[in-house]
């Protein structure tokens, strides 16, 4: 075995450059400019790929799993949205994960909490669907938009007679890019309710949002749009936009990671040269940096999940405005 004191001779009486590397290389230290790809570019360039999920999909595919594992064995009935990026398995964006979620009659979705934080849009859910945050019952209404921030305890219940759906959001990938995770589970299944209320700041119901968007003036880029919350969670923004029928929207691109799901309506938006057509529950995502603008064939509200906030507070935003998507 080479001794530490023999390494730092063969570094400091190195004859030659490619000698130099040669020494470096067991001490793990790199020389800049034999670097195997740039670590600068000159414009953001990510791998994630604009793409588009299907309501009606997830819906057929949670059904089947609704009769195929339950809530228990799931720990969740949900459908990760995976961004079709070569060696991906989990990411909707570099930030962002989100996820379509089912849970039957009768069935519980025991509680837990994590670091991520998380937030739901709730799709379908009759009557009786809820979701239990720190000990307080908040039933789901569709359309609502509910918050756990990181470390809330979060459980969910659904003592109806029609399944519930609904699509989860969290900042997962953003935490595994980091690494802060913390995860636990309840003792004993699902939290007991101690309240229940929709008078909250953890509920968002649509009813209250399209209200607001009723006076909204457009933005500096013609958006119109209010936000939940300000923002709704440390590292994640959400908003809802409303499109008239027949009207595009002005082509911009951002740095921020941008997952959009249609609310109502049906419309289609360009990313950087694709077009995906969109209806009510259908979900797609706009990776940072990607030229994009939508287009309403019927009147339309867009919910739309950024994380800005972290790219506003470490001052990387930047958002422009372009000829064309
Ligand atoms: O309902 O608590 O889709 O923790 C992914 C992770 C849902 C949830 C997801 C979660 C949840
Ligand atoms: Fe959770």
């Amino acid at each position: 075995m080479t001794s530490a004191l023999d390494m730092t001779s063969a570094l400091a009486d190195a004859p030659s450059l490619e000698a130099l590397r040669g020494a470096l290389d067991p001490l793990d230290f790199m020389a800049g400019w034999n670097k195997h790809e740039p670590s600068l570019w000159k414009e953001p360039r990510t791998r994630y790929k604009p793409a588009l999920w299907r309501w009606a999909d997830a819906k057929a595919g949670l059904d089947a799993a609704g009769r195929l594992i339950n809530a228990e064995q799931a720990e969740r009935r949900n459908l990760f949205m995976v961004n079709p990026l070569e060696g991906n398995h989990y990411d909707t964006l570099r930030t962002l994960v989100s996820a379509y979620q089912m849970i039957l009659p009768g069935e519980e979705a025991r509680t837990h909490r994590h670091s991520p934080n998380a937030l739901r849009l709730v799709l379908e859910c009759a009557e009786d669907c809820f979701t239990i945050v720190d000990g307080v019952r908040i039933d789901m209404r569709p359309g609502d938009v509910l918050l756990t921030p990181g470390m809330c305890w979060h459980g969910h219940g659904n003592q109806g007679k029609r399944p519930g759906y609904w699509i989860d959001y969290l900042d997962v990938p953003l935490v595994h890019l980091i690494e802060p995770m913390f995860f636990d589970h309840w003792d004993g299944g699902l939290q007991a309710a101690s309240s229940a209320s929709r008078d909250n700041p953890w509920v968002y119901p649509l009813a209250a949002q399209l209200e607001r968007l009723k006076s909204a003036a457009p933005d500096p880029f013609g958006r119109l749009r209010v936000e939940l919350g300000a923002p709704a969670m440390p590292t994640t923004g959400l908003y809802m936009e409303k499109l008239a029928a027949g009207t595009a929207g002005r082509p911009l691109r951002a740095t921020e990671n941008q997952i959009f799901t249609a609310v109502s309506g049906a419309g289609s938006t360009r990313i950087a040269g694709q077009t995906f057509e969109w209806r009510r529950g259908d979900t797609f995502c706009i990776p940072s940096w990607h030229g994009f603008s939508h287009e309403a064939r019927e009147a339309s509200v867009l919910f739309c999940v950024s994380d800005y906030p972290v790219q506003s507070k470490l001052g990387f935003f930047r958002i422009e405005n372009l000829p064309s998507a």
